[in-house]
């Protein structure tokens, strides 16, 4: 059995997971968010035989979209009278961030 740990964007959430109920993947989603945007996002468990780890991937894949997404810099310690104009830079934002690991034991107790 494996485990997927996929981070994905929140407009992509309720698609991916209908999407992975209509082929027998079941999933869990928390609520998380990216270190580096600070941005929220979700983070999505699926327990999986081997057999379904490409499917899963595949489902993901097609549901979850590249995207841009917009950071303002902090602006710098500056001396006083000093002007810091914050431009946004744009980032983009893969449509999944995806870790496959083993699963030693998996029981629902
Ligand atoms: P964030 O950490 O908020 O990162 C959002 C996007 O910002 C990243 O998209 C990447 O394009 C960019 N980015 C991240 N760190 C950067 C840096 N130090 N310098 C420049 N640009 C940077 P993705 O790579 O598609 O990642 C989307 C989200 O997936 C991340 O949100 C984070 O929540 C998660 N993630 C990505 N890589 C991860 C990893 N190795 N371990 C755990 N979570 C990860």
């Amino acid at each position: 059995m494996k485990l997927i740990i996929a981070v994905v964007q929140g407009e992509d959430v309720q698609r991916a997971v209908l999407a992975l109920g209509d082929r027998g993947i079941s999933s869990t989603r928390i609520s998380s968010s990216g270190g580096f945007l600070q941005q929220g996002n979700v983070t999505l468990l699926m327990g999986v035989d081997e057999s379904q780890v490409a499917i899963a991937l595949e489902v993901i894949r097609e549901n979850c979209k590249e995207r841009s997404r917009y950071l303002t810099p902090a602006p710098p310690l500056a001396d006083p009278g000093e002007m810091f104009l914050a431009y946004p830079v744009e980032v983009q934002v893969g449509g999944a961030t995806v870790f496959v690991v083993s699963v030693d034991s998996f029981e629902k107790i």
